[in-house]
């Protein structure tokens, strides 16, 4: 392991630490003084279980967010990488067989209109677990201006931040991530920082291993499996890395289904590499290569995961939310994977590049076959869900996202809780959608791939398209409609004050975490003796 260097993190006028964090459930007992303990946690005297009983009783009136007659449910939050809007059956998909995914979709909701909040990894997970915009948390680009967090950086999600994870943490849930983290392979980064009481998975992108150092980048070690904050393996071999998180799932949710529990499940397929990987059962076996190999796996990996919820009796109890962290990625020599009538590829905010295929399910709440084309974003998951659970969502300083779930559940003509959303790549502010209408900004240089390697983009036009009649973003209407074009360019330049943009800081964003001595992550070969 390496060393527990100290962290420091330069506080912003927002950023101190656990300033007005008030969960729930620990409010004191009214009548002892006494915090309730999760269920399950402890065994009540019964003049103390009726005591946290009438806690809990005068908590649930008074807390808004609170769903009448709603346990709080588990959650499994699926989240696959560089998967395109129309890679799955149920948004299209005629070449990959996903009838675990699509079920999921027929027996609960399918969000049409569903974003990322950014078109790369690093910047899309941060918007996840905390319900902002990854310039919001200063996740937006490593410290070396490059897309994602490399190995060894000292950059990360800022320990300061509340995640999902802690918020759930804070009303008695079980918490897991089994997968690929990528929000920073330092120790004061790492899941079991963010609220997560089990991590086994990769810290980043399986197209990171051992490699020399670069004018971009420090020298990685081979590709670290880590269990808890421990590398186990390396290099691990990423063709069985679906299986294993998915068996390492359904344990995790055998063992805690007497408790609220959530799991997030970031796979790291079908991947960031030029061909994906699956395990020998799936491998060869799609009619799309390894990449529908990889995606045909994630499908079983559903599956198993559907199976156990029913065989343990808890599917009524239990929120399945699937997804995908940004659209496919080019880099492949053949592009396997489909954007389906969007326009462009991952790693652009293009519709292909950033609007995802969402799918979510729980049995007696969501509606079957329940579906909704409102604006909705990658931010709505952190308060949409802490408000199932009871929770509370942080007031001490700005969350981006919304509840949605009027949306996921089905109410008739739930509306979009957004004026505005916006496109970021890296730090550049490149779009904004408001209702049906989307503006592409003018701008001198536009951001795009070619920057990662210090190349200039190209100049580009302001572009106004209406994606309820145009998903495909070939028309350009700015000229018909000046005045869509001056209201979503004011929202622009509000986003520009408090979001920032190139060259420019935002007043409301927060700084990321900063590590002083980051250290490669390698294998630690020294067997442990027991004591
Ligand atoms: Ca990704």
């Amino acid at each position: 392991m390496t060393d527990m260097a100290p962290l420091r993190t330069v506080l912003g006028e927002t950023g101190q630490s656990g300033i007005g964090r008030v969960g729930v459930a620990r409010a004191s007992c009214p009548c002892t003084g006494e915090t309730p303990v999760p269920p399950g946690r402890a065994t009540f005297s019964r003049s103390r279980l009726a005591c946290v009983a009438l806690a809990c009783a005068v908590l649930f009136v008074v807390s808004p967010g609170s769903v009448p007659g709603a346990e709080r449910p588990n959650v499994v939050f699926v989240l696959v990488d560089n998967l395109g809007y129309g890679d799955i059956g149920c948004f299209g998909s005629t070449k990959h067989r996903t009838p675990n995914i699509d079920r999921l979709a027929s027996e609960g909701a399918r969000l049409t209109s569903f974003y990322s909040a950014a078109p790369v990894c690093t910047p899309s997970r941060a918007s996840f677990l905390t319900g902002c915009y990854p310039r919001r948390v200063g996740l937006h680009v490593d410290y070396n201006g490059t897309q994602v967090l490399m190995a060894v950086s000292s950059r990360g999600l800022n320990p300061d931040e509340h995640t999902l994870a802690e918020l759930l943490k804070e009303r008695g849930y079980a918490t897991a991530c089994f997968g690929k983290w990528h929000l920073g392979d330092q120790p004061s980064f790492l899941p079991r920082r963010h609220g997560f009481d089990e991590f086994f998975g990769l810290p980043y992108s399986e197209d990171m291993g051992q490699r020399p150092a670069t004018q971009y980048r420090v020298a990685a070690p081979p590709l670290p499996l880590l269990e808890g904050e421990t590398v186990i393996e390396a290099p691990t071999d990423p063709s069985q890395l679906t299986r294993r998180f998915t068996e390492r799932s359904v344990e995790f949710i055998a063992k805690n289904r007497n408790r609220p529990f959530f799991l997030y499940l970031p796979h790291t397929m079908p991947g960031s590499t030029r061909e994906s990987f699956a395990s020998e059962r799936f491998k060869g076996k799609s009619a799309n290569g390894t990449y529908g190999d990889a995606v045909e796996e994630l499908d079983w990996s559903m599956g198993e995961i559907l199976n156990v919820l029913k065989r343990l009796g808890i599917d009524d109890r239990t929120l399945v939310i699937w997804t995908s962290d940004n659209g496919p990625s080019l880099r492949r020599n053949v592009a396997h994977g489909s954007v389906g009538p969007l326009h462009g590829w991952g790693y652009s905010t293009d519709e292909g590049g950033m609007r995802m295929p969402l799918v979510a399910r729980w049995p007696g709440r969501i509606p079957p076959g329940t579906e909704s084309d409102e604006l909705t974003t990658a931010m709505d998951l952190l308060p949409t869900i802490v408000k199932l659970a009871g929770g509370e969502v942080p007031t001490d300083r700005p969350i981006d996202g919304h509840d949605i779930w009027p949306i996921l559940s089905g109410k008739p003509n739930a509306k979009s809780p957004y004026e505005a959303f916006h496109f970021y790549f890296l730090g550049q502010l490149q779009a904004v959608r408001s209702g049906k209408w989307k503006l592409y900004l003018p701008l001198e240089e536009k951001w795009d791939r070619r920057r990662w390697h210090d190349e200039p983009g190209d100049p580009c036009e302001r572009k106004l398209v209406d994606l309820d009649a145009d998903i495909a973003e070939e028309h350009n209407l700015a000229a018909a409609h000046p005045d869509v074009v001056e209201r979503l360019t004011a929202y622009a330049q509000q986003a520009r004050e408090e979001l920032g943009d190139i060259g420019k800081p935002g007043t409301g964003q927060r700084p990321a975490g900063h590590y002083p001595d980051p250290r490669p992550l390698w294998l630690n070969r020294v067997k442990r003796v027991p004591e």
